[in-house]
């Protein structure tokens, strides 16, 4: 059995704590809490230090899903969970002002490994029209001019096969190398 530790990261709201809860099989494991600043405007728990949960996908292999919180006042975990990682799913949120500079900051603050493992970029909360289809373009140059090699997928992580999707491009990707 191989485990395979994949990060989740995004800011606050975009959906990492549901991507896990949705597709773990394993009893979930996260530290929310009751908001208590301006994330309380977005939604009533925020995480604070991470979210775990994993998944058997065959005799082989084993999946550990770990989520960043979003505040960046925890952005001191960040560091300690992206050791041993195999993988980097940045989560973007399509209704946020600007969802590219989103993901400049995440390319940015993940730097030191989106050379080294395998990266996925998941938009979610997007409405399927022309807009989104035009973010993705953006997006998709943005990852291009961070020097990065990402692909841009529309999810919506309460959806099981979304998830599954984001983790299999890590997963058979061929960036093999954990940090
Ligand atoms: N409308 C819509 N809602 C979504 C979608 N994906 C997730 N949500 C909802 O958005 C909220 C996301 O909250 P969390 O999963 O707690 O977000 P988080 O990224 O863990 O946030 P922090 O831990 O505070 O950084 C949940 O209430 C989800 O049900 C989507 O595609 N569309
Ligand atoms: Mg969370």
């Amino acid at each position: 059995m191989f485990d395979h530790k994949i990060i989740i990261t995004g800011p606050v709201g975009v959906g990492k704590s549901t991507a896990i809860r949705t597709y773990s099989t394993s009893a979930v494991v996260d530290t929310d809490v009751r908001a208590s600043d301006e994330t309380r405007q977005i939604k009533s728990d925020t995480t604070v230090a991470m979210d775990y949960g994993t998944i058997v996908l065959d005799a082989e292999t084993k999946v550990h899903l770990y989520g960043t919180p979003g505040q960046e006042r925890f952005d001191f975990m960040w560091e300690i969970l992206r050791s041993g990682s195999r993988g980097l799913i940045i989560l973007v949120n399509a209704l946020a002002a600007d969802p590219a500079q989103e993901l400049r900051f995440y390319l940015h603050a993940f730097a030191d490994i989106i050379n080294k493992v395998p990266v996925v970029i998941g938009v979610n909360q997007a409405p399927k029209d022309e807009q989104t289809r035009a973010m993705v373009a953006t997006l998709q140059q943005v990852v291009q001019e961070m020097g990065a090699e990402a692909e841009v997928l529309i999810v919506d992580v309460r959806k099981r096969k979304d998830v599954n999707k984001l983790v299999k491009r890590i997963l058979f990707s061929d960036k093999l190398f954990a940090v």
